[in-house]
């Protein structure tokens, strides 16, 4: 404080102030200013990975960009080389996105490693913070692309795949700068992590309602995406009677409605959604004579989520086919329901009390990078409330005082961090 009671300009901001500030700094970088959308292998891409490795050096980390374009951070423990207790979440957004779906994770991790470096504490364990460059899946079909990279699990022959405007994932790398050959660098070894803990916002209404600034995550729900394809007749508007249309777009509203009830009615809480439709040719006095959309089921029981696909399938074929259509159905994305490792969510619970809280457990409905994390280490997950449980949208909100109870909430499980038996196993 100055001689007149005016606090110092240079003052450390707190935790919270530094995370929301950063939040509204990378927010900034969006392929439009009207509609938040960071997206794999682009120019908006590469300028929050600049800015990412620029506050994780300031953090005092080394800091690189790895083979696939994630952003990676290394805090030397009390002598270089141990193994890391690794932090991370994603970068990359949806489209006309909220700003804290994955980047409070990232960002939060780094203002935590400042934390520690302001204060000198080196730790029996080095800390890595890693910013996954795709988690959302949003360019090509396919999701987890950064951290099944890390896990030494990424599938090269994604790779042929192209995005909407026919570029493969090999020529976006390379035009990235990246060797598509060269992507398994990336990943690292079963024995190099410790544990991998995710702090995300919770993108559900759960935590509010408890009136709760955070939760205990207790395992990822699994989820299935497929892409189908309806083939009907193309035909004129004006001259072909509605008893003799083959409309492939009534048809795929049919389907729609028909998954929409079917998850509906289920009891065990499955969810499905029709997230992306396209209608070919696409004309006012067309009717349409192909149609694509997807559709995304979960279910945190892998067992329910299968059979459900499988009735899915069936319905939309029996509605096709009485409509005379063809469908075409492809599994785009498919992923078990992970468990968060018991050890690491105890240690994340302890820290929950310590910092004045009820101790709540969840399980996320949400996909996140820690299920192909789980691959290679112990995961764990702390969620922080988000306003109205909305996500997936701009009016994504966090409040600036649950953002600095998350940042405690993981420097403290940073600092009480003690290895599980399971992990290195
Ligand atoms: O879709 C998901 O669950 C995640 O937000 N990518
Ligand atoms: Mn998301
Ligand atoms: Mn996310």
């Amino acid at each position: 404080m100055s001689a007149l009671g005016i606090a110092n300009e240079t003052k450390q901001p707190s935790l919270g102030e530094e995370i929301v500030a950063r939040i509204n700094t990378l927010a900034a970088i969006s392929e439009t200013p009207e509609h938040l959308a960071r997206i794999f292998l682009t120019e908006e891409h590469r300028k929050a990975a600049d800015l990412i490795l620029a506050w994780m050096r300031e953090a005092g980390m080394s800091a690189h960009l790895d083979a696939i374009g994630n952003v990676c951070g290394r805090y030397e423990g009390d002598r270089p080389g141990l193994p890391c207790l690794m932090l991370g979440s994603h970068y990359d957004t949806v489209r006309d996105a909220g700003k804290w779906d994955g980047p409070l994770g990232v960002i939060t991790a780094i203002a935590c490693v400042a934390d520690l470096n302001r204060r000198s504490k080196r730790l029996p364990f080095a800390i890595e913070v890693v910013g996954f460059a795709d988690e959302e899946g949003v360019r090509f079909a396919s999701t987890l692309l950064g951290s099944r990279a890390v896990a030494g699990t990424f599938d090269q022959s994604v790779l042929n795949t192209r995005d909407r405007t026919g570029t493969s994932m090999r020529d976006a790398l390379i035009q990235f700068g990246l060797d598509p050959d060269h992507v398994r660098k990336a990943a690292r070894a079963r024995g190099e992590l410790l544990g991998y803990v995710e702090l995300h916002i919770e993108q559900g209404p759960v935590l509010e309602e408890k009136g709760l600034p955070v939760g205990v995550v207790t395992a990822i729900a699994g989820a299935t995406r497929l892409a189908a394809e309806i083939s009907g007749v193309a035909g004129h508007a004006g001259t072909v009677p509605m008893a003799l249309r083959r409309d492939a777009l009534t048809g795929a509203a049919e389907c729609i409605v028909a998954i929409e009830q079917f998850c509906g009615d289920d009891q065990a809480g499955l969810l499905g959604t029709v997230g992306y439709v396209s209608a070919m040719p696409g004309a006012t006095n067309v009717i349409p004579g192909k149609v694509s959309f997807t559709m995304d089921i979960r279910s945190q029981s892998d067992a329910h989520r299968s059979r459900a696909v499988a009735d899915i399938l069936q319905r939309i074929e029996a509605i096709a086919k009485r409509r005379e259509l063809t469908l075409q159905v492809d599994v785009t994305h498919e992923n078990r329901s992970v468990p968060c490792a018991g050890w690491l969510t105890s240690q994340i619970a302890d820290a929950v009390a310590a910092e004045g809280f009820a101790v709540f457990e969840l399980p996320s409905g949400a996909g996140h990078d820690g299920m192909a994390m789980a691959d290679i280490a112990d995961i764990g997950m702390i969620f922080v409330r988000c306003r109205g449980g909305i996500s997936h949208n701009p009016a994504e909100h966090v409040e600036l005082a649950d953002a600095e109870i998350g940042a405690r909430v993981l420097l403290r499980v940073i600092e009480s961090f003690k290895p599980g038996n399971a992990a290195n196993s």
